[in-house]
């Protein structure tokens, strides 16, 4: 049975990544940090069978006991501060968490397997956001970075220690470079979530408006069921590389707004939408598209979900628990 340790257990990826490796016989651990943590019952609801490791990535003695209790085939680190806005208010701990949190966890499977890195299989969750203001379109494996953001900086540093320790150690350490992905347990900070749960409460009269910053920016939105396949594909190879997943589609949020307002009925949203200076960002990284043939012609990947039904999905999700929670808030 292999076994894999996960880092950011409790995030919408590592949710379907648990599910997706407990369904293909692994035996999961899942790095959880803090005291009560809210979140652990979820993972537990939606993963029976996981064990959970407490653990930080600010803590490296922490990560050299989670591997020791997990002795783990495949470590998967998608634990980090990932919301972009929240990188410029807390830009030291975004660097601590998401930057040199990377670092710690190479360093906790490099003293873990005395210094013979081959023998544990390394995911790093690298992000488009390293592309930032693009030097070319649509963004490869081969595009220089130029991140706008504190998070994209810190996802940078991650990125290039994750290749450094490939070439120095022979570590087998990889770094998914993937664009936006998202799904019915995207957060609500995140702007696709966020749209979607606020038109659902809209169109059931529970609430009257939607504030968001620039509409013009652009996504590659794809489906995070499918990211994690990707990323144990890219673990299942004969040697580590680095991949860029993608669907290879952009959109703007005006063109999210239009969808996920039609799926209630309602076309024109004008007059529901305001724009507040409070979300626009002190830069911002104006399109992303990625070419993830690489991804398809070594790995076999590819996306199943398209834009449209990816968010009449988060819509149809939030229209459904909006109404149970007005229903269970109008029984107390
Ligand atoms: P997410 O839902 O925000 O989850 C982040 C996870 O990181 C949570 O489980 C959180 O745990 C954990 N975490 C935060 N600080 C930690 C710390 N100090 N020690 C240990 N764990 C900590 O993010 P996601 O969307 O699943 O993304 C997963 C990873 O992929 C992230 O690294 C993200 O930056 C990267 N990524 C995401 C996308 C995307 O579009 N989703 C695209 C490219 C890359 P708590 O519950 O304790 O807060
Ligand atoms: O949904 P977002 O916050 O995602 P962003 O910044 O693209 O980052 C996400 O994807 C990255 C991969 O490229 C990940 F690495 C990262 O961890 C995260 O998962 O914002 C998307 C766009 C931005 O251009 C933002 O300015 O939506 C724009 N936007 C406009 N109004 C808004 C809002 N974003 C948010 N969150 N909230 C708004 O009100």
């Amino acid at each position: 049975m292999p076994r894999a340790l996960i880092t950011g257990i409790t995030g919408q990826d590592g949710l379907y990544l648990g599910e997706l490796l407990a369904s293909k016989g692994y035996e999961v651990f899942g790095l959880v940090r803090g005291q009560s943590n809210p979140k652990i019952a979820t993972v537990e609801r939606i993963i029976p069978s996981i064990e959970l490791v407490e653990g930080d990535l600010t803590d490296l003695p922490s990560l050299i006991g989670a591997m020791e209790i997990a002795q783990p085939d495949e470590v998967y680190n998608l634990g980090a501060i990932s919301f972009v806005g929240l990188s410029w208010k807390q830009a030291e701990l975004t660097g601590e968490i998401t930057g040199m949190g990377v670092l710690r966890v190479l360093e906790a499977i490099r003293i873990h397997t005395q210094n013979d890195m081959s023998k544990v299989r390394f995911y790093q969750a690298s992000s488009s956001e390293m592309f930032g203001k693009v030097r070319e379109t649509p963004q490869t494996e081969l595009t220089p970075f130029h991140p706008r953001s504190p998070y994209g900086v810190a996802k940078t540093f991650g990125h290039y220690m994750t290749v450094n320790y490939r070439e120095s150690y022979d570590a087998y350490a990889c770094s998914g470079i993937l664009f936006n992905h998202e799904s019915p347990r995207r957060g609500h900070e995140f702007v696709t979530r966020k749209v979607t749960r606020a038109v659902a409460r809209i169109s059931l009269g529970l609430q009257d408006s939607l504030s968001l910053g620039n509409l013009d920016a652009r996504r590659d939105w794809g489906f995070a069921g499918d990211y994690v396949d990707a990323m144990w594909r890219m673990l299942q190879q004969d040697a580590p590389d680095d991949y860029v997943v993608s669907t290879g589609e952009t959109h703007t949020i005006r063109e999210l707004l239009d969808v996920a307002f039609a799926r209630v009925g309602m076309d024109d949203w004008s007059g529901l939408v305001q724009q507040d200076p409070r979300f626009f960002r002190p830069a911002e990284v104006d399109l992303l598209i990625g070419d993830a043939t690489k991804a398809a012609s070594v790995l076999g990947w590819k996306p199943t979900v398209p834009f449209h039904q990816l968010i009449e999905m988060m819509v149809d999700n939030d229209l459904l628990t909006e109404r149970k929670l007005a229903a269970d808030a109008a029984r107390v």
